[in-house]
């Protein structure tokens, strides 16, 4: 299928663009592309007025799958053509007036994001529901997150065939390939790099038994400095974006276990910012400088959804 295509049965409108598709027939090779087309809406698992997004659950030729269809922010660049298209007057009273621009395809893509076939951790994660906060501490973390995540957590297939340059070669924006302390630097797949207004990178390491920030100690000191300095100067080259506007973090717990960092620009409020989930680099580096085992030893407070399985071990364990 082409990068673009028309899908008549959802909006005559609307050209989609696939992201990503896993084809666990096919692992060694590169993501197989089936058409959007064939998706048979069974429920809603989350909508958004305010991002503008729903969160679609069906079937994708007979497999399980996930849609998310994101509407994407209108650019300065586009307003003046924008403003060509039919207009339909809604309403006027005084010095106020609303119209429906009905704007030529170009300008009315939707970003689709198809996560086929989808597991049961997927619907959960997400499905819109109620969150607590857990404190972890180093014996839980042992006894009760490790184990989980290392039998249970998502599959980090993705990350593999991006490290092994099986998948998504062509968007990499930078590439350190040192063994101990090197990274890949990739536009995150929530961003679809038409606008600069929601800028998001990861960096994933090449280091495979780093799974999160608990794993980290002074040892690592030399990759994560690796990752802030030649990542904020491959954003700076290529989208002319200086450190001083982007968010640079990790997130704990994050949803995959293969460790990365994020680059968000820092006038985007994207989802996991928050103060119970994000952690910023620099804070990571003094940290470990200042006490090489701050993250072995450290009580984690973090976010869990209602249905997430790490909960209810928490909750076995009488921790919650
Ligand atoms: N380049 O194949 C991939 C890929 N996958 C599978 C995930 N990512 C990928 N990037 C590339 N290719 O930012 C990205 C994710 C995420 C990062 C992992 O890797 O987009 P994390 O482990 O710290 O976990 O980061 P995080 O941030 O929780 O992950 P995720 O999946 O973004 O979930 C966070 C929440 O964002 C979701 O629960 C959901 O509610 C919300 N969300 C809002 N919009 C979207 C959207 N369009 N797509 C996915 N999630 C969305």
């Amino acid at each position: 299928m082409a990068a673009s295509q028309k899908v008549g049965e959802l909006s005559p409108q609307t050209v989609i663009r696939l992201e990503t598709l896993q084809n666990p027939e096919n692992e060694d090779g590169p993501p197989a592309k089936k058409s959007v087309s064939h998706f048979k809406v069974e429920g809603i698992l989350r909508e958004s007025a305010r991002e503008k997004s729903i969160f679609v659950q069906g079937k994708l030729d007979e497999q399980e799958a996930i849609i998310i269809l994101e509407k994407t922010p209108i650019t300065q660049a586009v307003v003046p053509e924008l403003l060509l298209s039919t207009q339909v007057l809604e309403m006027k009273n005084d010095i106020y007036s609303t119209y429906h621009l009905q704007p030529p395809p170009n300008l009315n893509e939707i970003k689709t994001t198809v996560i086929c076939p989808a597991t049961e951790k997927h619907f959960k994660k997400y499905l819109r529901q109620e969150v607590f906060l857990i404190e972890e501490t180093e014996d839980d973390y042992q006894s009760i997150t490790r184990p989980y995540i290392i039998t249970k957590g998502l599959s980090v297939e993705w990350v593999n065939n991006i490290l092994e340059k099986k998948s998504e070669a062509d968007r990499i924006i930078f590439d350190d390939p040192d063994p101990q302390f090197g990274f890949i630097l990739i536009p995150d797949f929530k961003w679809d790099q038409k606008q600069m207004d929601n800028l998001h990178l990861i960096a994933i390491v090449y280091p495979p038994d780093l799974k999160s920030l608990r794993d980290l100690t002074s040892y690592h000191l030399p990759l994560l400095i690796n990752i802030r300095e030649k990542g904020l100067k491959a954003i700076a080259k290529r989208y002319n974006i200086p450190a001083s506007k982007l968010r640079v973090l990790l997130h704990y717990q994050p949803s995959y276990y293969h460790l990365h960092v994020h680059f968000i620009l820092l006038d985007y409020d994207a989802p996991g910012c928050g103060a119970e989930r994000a952690h910023l680099l620099s804070d990571v580096i003094q940290n470990l400088q200042i006490n090489s085992n701050y993250y072995r030893k450290h009580t984690f407070t973090f976010p869990l959804l209602a249905n997430d399985a790490l909960l209810s071990k928490f909750k076995e364990a009488g921790r919650f």
